[in-house]
């Protein structure tokens, strides 16, 4: 017993005076090492008698013990000293920027786009992506067969998916179905403004995608006019392009509305002298509009010829595209950082 005390004792003592990892590998053989005093010690176990081999076995891992817990804490401390910056962790030192998302930048200009109209007293709602094929053509004027359906290449759902199937469903390809379902639901005089998704069975191109967003506007009232119209998106893009602009409306056709234009304003870029972006014409095409058709107020529920209004939609990607020069529809999409951040 005492030599296994005279050996704790020993070991304990040059520990102190141990400081880097050789001499710890060097205590380590010394003291828990198969040829160490400890292991001698064990070996003059055979020789005792039953009731001293329980009392010497017991002092022996013990001993042990202690000897494997000093040797683990010096071995923190040695390799604390050999890391330096883990002692010296300074919290009060300014950290690497870490990276973080931002808003993109479609979300950016329908934002800006709706604070606009909020300030002119348009109310932002939201529709459906999947819609039923009631509101986004049927409500609108566009009854099954008509060939202005194929306006809009249409994603159509598999009703079987779907608990309600008396109506078909579909993706739905532009804002304008909320018309019909906030008109069912509020009387007049309103205002709103409807951004969102809008997906089209088509071909991608520089200026087309089969997902985008538009920014449906509604506004109806006893005496709404087209001088209405055009003096409020004139403000509008005024605001938004924070530019004296011109815009013109050309004849069109929605079933929905009546009459019905397509709405040009003076290019951005060049003023209207013509160049690249509005392809030498001076104007650039910005979105479909008219006065709401009779037929849409009473799929509403409204009495014809009691109410006027105005509706239009613009596509958001289009103006983001004129806002900040950028060529390519698809980039928006593209989960390019390099594009991205451009925006932050
Ligand atoms: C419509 O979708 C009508 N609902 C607009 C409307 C609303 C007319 C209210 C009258 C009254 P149009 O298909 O032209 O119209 O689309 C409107 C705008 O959406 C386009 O001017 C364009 O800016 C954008 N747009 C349409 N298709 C795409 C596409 N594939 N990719 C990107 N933008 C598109």
């Amino acid at each position: 017993m005492d030599t296994l005390k005279d050996i704790a004792a020993k070991a304990r003592k040059e520990m102190q005076l141990v400081t880097t990892a050789d001499e710890l590998e060097v205590w380590r053989v010394k003291y828990l090492g198969r040829k160490s005093a400890l292991s001698s010690a064990s070996k003059q176990m055979k020789d005792m008698t039953a009731t001293q081999r329980v009392a010497y076995g017991k002092t022996l891992n013990e001993t042990k013990q202690e000897l494997e817990d000093i040797f683990s804490a010096k071995e923190l401390e040695v390799s604390v000293a050999m890391h330096p910056i883990e002692r010296s962790l300074d919290v009060s030192l300014p950290f690497g920027r870490k990276a973080i998302g931002h808003q993109h930048i479609i979300s950016t200009v329908q934002r800006r786009m709706a604070a606009i109209f909020n300030a002119m007293g348009f109310s932002v709602q939201e529709g459906f992506e999947v819609e039923s094929e009631h509101y986004n053509f049927d409500a609108l004027n566009i009854p099954a067969a008509h060939p202005a359906r194929d306006m809009w290449d249409t994603f159509w759902l598999d009703n079987r998916v779907l608990s309600d199937a008396s109506d078909k469903y579909l993706l739905r390809t532009h804002t304008s179905p909320m018309q019909v379902r906030y008109m069912e639901a509020h009387n007049p005089p309103l205002r709103i403004i409807v951004p969102g998704k809008c997906y089209r069975y088509e071909a991608t191109d520089a200026s087309h995608e089969t997902q985008f967003h538009q920014l449906e506007g509604l506004l109806v009232d006893q005496h709404v006019s087209v001088a209405n119209f055009k003096a409020i998106l004139e403000e509008f893009f005024k605001r938004f392009f924070q530019k004296d602009l011109t815009i013109r409306l050309r004849p069109s056709y929605f079933p929905f509305t009546e009459p019905s234009f397509e709405v040009d304003i003076r290019c951005v870029k060049c003023g209207g002298k013509g160049c690249g972006v509005c392809k030498q014409t001076g104007w650039l095409e910005i979105m479909g509009a008219g006065m709401v058709h009779q037929n849409v107020f009473e799929f509403a529920g409204m009495v014809r010829g009691e109410w006027q209004g105005f509706a239009f939609g613009m596509g958001i990607e289009r103006i983001a595209m004129l806002k900040y020069n950028i060529g390519d529809i698809r980039l928006f999409h593209s989960g390019d950082l390099r594009f991205i951040r451009q925006f932050r």
